[in-house]
């Protein structure tokens, strides 16, 4: 009752309007699909994405050649295997690519089928998503990081650093989380709006206002946050996504202005931001490459959140890097950097494992699929970081993790953030 019979593919859209993968996974009596997302500011590790580049019609970005490798290759590879032995499917889709990077068959290919048969496991076995992946009980929520100003790649405003988010490290629940980010934003909301800015919104759902200083997005939100009746770096906390990939050149950072400086002085300059606006997590704040400001970083300052992002890829190798170099204490997850959802539940078990807080992420163009909601729970994921509250497609996973947490009731607990 559980063997794949076919697996098939359509092109649908993301939410930036670009072409992406659905598959579909079919049993004798049941089937469930998946969308694979897609990220602007990628790392030049992450696993690859299958586009027809030479395809006019699309601009170079339709993925029909990866829906048709899915509706014959995979499909046929596929057919006969049971879909509870998500480590077996993974195998085969990885053996059948055979690169280090599945240039073969694209990552996103591989994922969108991969996704779809933890689905259909969970459906067929009669259980919710959630408690399929690492945890079997004791779940918890995780802290929402909220993207509400949106600057680098996901806008076009100027803005150095790519996300200013808020984390409300006080909450007692997830709906009581998403009450304060809510009345966090409404605040701002007001606040950019009386400053004769727009408040139209960029790509994960924050505020994109024309402004382009560090500090002046900064300013704006701890006006928010004390506007709301909390008190910053206490109730709710900023953390930052810098993005570095994009503000590096020739060993310098334009992450706090337009000039370039040194690791070392960048380094201060975080030091000022932090004791200035009490930020308590920065994600990517050096280059992917540039190991040893990662780790100078790490050992100048204290208790605050350091993030690998494009940094790890959610690549174990690269983790076990990061590990033995002391380069950050967390990690983001992202199920599309590496491809299958079985290596990415094994670079969630290291990470954890040696002590790394586990982020679960969206990518910037993302759609309704609401997968790592299920995720963030089911491996009791510290964070999950799926933008603000608008565009419906970041709106979905939030929304998920409500029904995760009526449904868990009183055995609902938030997870730990220190
Ligand atoms: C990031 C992500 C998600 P993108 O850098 O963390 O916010 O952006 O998907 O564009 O890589
Ligand atoms: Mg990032």
């Amino acid at each position: 009752m559980s063997k794949i019979i076919k697996v098939k593919a359509r092109q649908v859209f993301d939410s930036r309007g670009n072409p992406t993968i659905e598959a579909e996974v079919f049993t004798k009596n049941n089937s469930a699909s998946a969308i694979c997302p897609s990220g602007a500011s990628t790392g030049t590790y992450e696993a690859f994405e299958k586009r027809d580049i030479k395809n006019e019609k699309y601009l170079g970005k339709s993925v029909l050649s990866a829906i048709n490798l899915v509706n014959t290759k995979i499909s046929k590879k596929l057919r006969g295997f049971s879909v509870h032995n998500q480590e077996r499917v993974d195998a085969i889709m990885i053996n059948l690519d055979g690169t280090r990077q599945k240039t073969k068959l694209g990552a996103n290919t591989i994922l969108a089928v991969s996704m779809a048969i933890k689905k259909l496991s969970a459906k067929i076995k009669k259980i919710p998503l959630y408690k399929t992946f690492l945890i079997k009980n004791n779940f918890r929520l995780p802290y929402p990081l909220m993207n509400i100003i949106n600057g680098g790649a996901h806008a076009n405003n100027g803005l150095r650093i790519q996300e200013f988010m808020i984390r409300p490290d006080r909450a007692k629940s997830f709906s009581d989380a998403m009450r304060i980010c809510f009345l966090v934003i409404s605040n701002l909301r007001k606040i950019i709006k009386s400053r004769g800015l727009s408040t139209s919104v960029g790509d994960e759902g924050g505020f994109a206002p024309m402004i382009n200083n560090n500090n002046q997005a900064l300013d704006l939100i701890v006006l928010a946050i004390k506007k709301s009746g909390f008190v910053n770096g206490k109730d709710v906390s900023i953390c930052l996504d810098v993005a570095a990939n994009e503000l590096y050149k020739r060993n310098k950072y334009s992450i706090h202005s337009k000039n370039y400086i040194t690791v070392e002085k960048s380094i201060n300059e975080y030091k000022r931001i932090i004791k200035r606006y009490k930020i308590k997590s920065i994600e990517d704040p050096f280059a992917e490459n540039d190991w040893i400001a990662w780790n100078k970083l790490m050992k100048s300052i204290k208790k605050i959140q350091i993030v690998g992002d494009d940094l790890y890829v959610t690549n174990l190798e690269r983790l076990k890097k990061g590990f033995l170099n002391l380069s950050s204490n967390a990690i983001l997850v992202k199920l599309n950097q590496i491809g299958t959802v079985s290596e990415t539940l094994d670079v969630i078990k290291f990470a954890q494992e040696t002590g790394f807080k586990t982020i679960i992420s969206h990518r910037s163009g993302d759609s309704e699929d609401t997968f790592i909601a299920d995720l963030a729970v089911g491996t009791n994921s510290n964070q999950i970081k799926t933008g603000s509250l608008a565009r419906s497609e970041r709106v979905a996973k939030y929304n998920q993790l409500l029904r995760i947490e009526e449904e868990l009731g009183k055995k609902a607990r938030m997870n730990k953030i220190h």
